[in-house]
């Protein structure tokens, strides 16, 4: 796994199996997405999700965040302590919707949620907003099911514009960020934090409208 470390015939079968897994668990997620969407439109005639996008983790990545967190680089520790090997993002129009299929998810009798991290009623120092859940689906092979973790990212377009570029500039300076620059990225996220609001606010005034004009 690590740079510079050659597999033995029994862990390369190990990682082939696990990344199997986690491939599979992305799939099962997918779908389940999908046909959450597909429903929404039916029954409500309105689709809360923009795009769902989904990624494995490079090993490289895998083996940088292992080391960073001071663990092994080995195939035990990726499985007990990274969470977000297998990973979907969600991005959906307003705020509001982000809780709505949060729920959605989280309420699926297969679906176990192991953590929640809310940096949307807590965004980080640097102003990121994102909605993260760890979940587990069962992945059904010819013989078992075996649990497999999900990372689960939901956020607005607004938080994904701003997450995409600061994720791109801390590994284009690889970590060297200036501090004019760190700055600049904490006041552009409180200003598309304001932005989500008054977008949320307009649709909430132009649902009511349409309803009176329903009404009428
Ligand atoms: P990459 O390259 O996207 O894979 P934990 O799961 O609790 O052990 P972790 O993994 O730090 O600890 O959890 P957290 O905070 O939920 O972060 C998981 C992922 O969220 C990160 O994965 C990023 O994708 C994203 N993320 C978290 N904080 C930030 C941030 O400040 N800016 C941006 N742009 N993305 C963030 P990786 O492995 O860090 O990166």
């Amino acid at each position: 796994m690590a740079e510079n470390y050659v597999l033995t015939g029994d862990e390369v079968k190990d990682w082939e199996s696990l990344m199997f897994l986690y491939s599979s668990a992305i799939k099962e997620i997918m779908t389940k997405i999908e046909i959450l969407k597909d429903e929404f439109e039916y029954t409500h005639h309105y689709n809360p999700i923009e795009h769902v996008s989904s990624r494995l983790k490079t090993p490289q990545s895998i083996v940088r965040k292992l080391k960073l967190q001071g663990y092994e680089t080995d195939i035990s520790s990726m499985q007990r302590y990274l969470n977000d090997i297998a990973g979907v993002r969600i991005v959906c129009s307003f705020t509001s919707d982000i809780y709505r299929i949060a729920d959605m998810i989280s309420g699926q009798a297969d679906i176990k949620t192991l953590l929640i991290k809310n940096y949307i009623a807590s965004p980080k120092a640097n102003g990121y907003k994102s909605y993260h859940m760890v979940v587990t689906v069962p992945v059904f092979l010819s013989d078992r099911a075996v649990e497999t973790k999900v990372e689960i990212q939901i956020r607005t377009i607004a938080m994904d514009f701003w997450a995409s570029l600061e994720h791109k500039i801390y590994y284009k300076l690889e970590g060297n960020c200036p501090d004019y620059i760190k700055e600049e990225l904490t006041e552009c996220a409180k200003m598309i934090s304001d932005l989500d609001d008054r977008m949320l606010k307009l649709n909430e005034a132009i649902l009511n409208l349409s309803e009176e004009e329903g009404g009428l």
